[in-house]
């Protein structure tokens, strides 16, 4: 396990040099976030990023994310000009030596919550969501309102994005992620890169879109849809442990003896009803995810990727980027590298 911490680029409040100064910490996530989505990444700036990184005692170990444009979720004719520039990306990091791109299929939004601020009993505030709040979201003004997003699409745009997904259901986005998955895969293979799709957050369908990469079953079917050991996932506790019936251990013992989970999200979230949930601090007793029981069954498939936490409760004052302050995150990367000490010596 290689302990790594995410980081915005130049423009994130969190300097690398502070990121340097966690315990352990050597391995950076970062992205390029202004490269409009769909176009090829640039080598040179990718290099720049990587430069920037390693100058401040770090290395840039995973690309979180290319994200992938929407014309290939929907199957669109463009999909095919989109996709080499996708590869054209994929070979950048493969000539950089960058070896994991973690990457989502979700359609229209990534991530979602209703609340990004909810006190929690302590004081410190965390992201939440629940279902019946997200129905009271007013779609008809883009996404300008939702909790958490810019104003990505005018009420326009996003409507006509909406109506064009009408007519992809679950098996027709299926469909477009094996489509894509059998191009990208194989310039992946080659360029040394593993493929490490993100499971859908929270995993189910949110404003009547389809959302896939949810379950067990669907983990499985994925890395089968092109059976290539450059075609993983990142396993991610917090989305997946959204829904109670997802046995996180044992998708990790089935995926990982697989060889296909090629980077770890792990943070807590607790559960407190039908489709609601808050997420916590990342110990165990936090929440609904026994992250001792996670990590020792990354222990047990003997995963050697990168793990970042995930988000963290804004705590001491602390204000920035929902999810992504600074000290929450830095305890929680401490406490999942003392659970893997003591899991690693105990064994031995
Ligand atoms: C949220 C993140 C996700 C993730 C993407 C990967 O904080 O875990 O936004 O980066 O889904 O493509």
């Amino acid at each position: 396990m290689i302990p790594a911490f995410r980081w915005f680029g130049p423009a994130d409040p969190i300097p690398l040099g502070h990121i340097r100064q966690i315990p352990g910490v050597r391995s950076v996530v970062s992205a390029l976030y202004d490269v409009p989505i769909g176009e090829a990444w640039g080598r040179d700036r990718l290099a720049t990023l990587k430069a920037q990184i390693e100058d401040a005692g770090l290395c840039l170990a995973v690309v979180e994310s290319i994200p992938v444009h929407e014309d290939i979720k929907l199957g669109r004719p463009t999909r095919d000009r989109l996709i080499d520039r996708y590869c054209a990306s994929v070979r950048a990091m493969g000539d950089l030596r960058i070896p994991v791109l973690c990457y989502n299929f979700m359609p229209v939004f990534d991530w979602m919550r209703t609340d990004l601020a909810r006190r929690l009993p302590d004081g410190s505030t965390a992201l939440a969501y629940d279902d019946r709040a997200l129905d009271a979201i007013d779609l008809s003004r883009g996404t300008g309102e939702l909790p958490g997003w810019a104003a990505t699409y005018t009420g326009s745009e996003l409507q006509a994005l909406l109506a064009a997904y009408r007519t992809v259901d679950a098996g027709r986005l299926w469909d477009h992620l094996g489509y894509f998955l059998e191009r990208v895969v194989p310039a992946a293979a080659q360029a040394g890169v593993r493929l490490a799709l993100h499971p859908d957050d929270p995993p189910w369908s949110i404003f009547g879109l389809p959302r896939i990469i949810t379950d067990a079953a669907a983990l499985e079917r994925l890395v089968k849809l092109v059976d290539d050991p450059a075609n993983g996932v990142t396993f991610c506790t917090g989305s997946l442990g959204a829904l109670p019936e997802n046995d996180l251990p044992a998708m990790i013992r089935r995926l990982g003896r697989m060889g296909r989970i090629h980077f770890a999200h792990c943070r807590n979230v607790r559960v407190t009803g039908e489709r609601q949930f808050h997420e916590t601090a990342h110990p165990s007793a936090y929440g609904s995810v026994d992250l001792f029981e996670v990590l020792r069954a990354l222990k047990d498939v003997a995963f050697t990727g990168p793990m970042r936490p995930d988000h963290g409760r804004m705590i001491w004052g602390e204000t920035g980027r929902p999810g992504y302050g600074l000290y929450d995150r830095a305890l929680g990367i401490t406490y999942l590298q003392g659970l893997w000490e003591a899991i690693a010596r105990s064994d031995a």
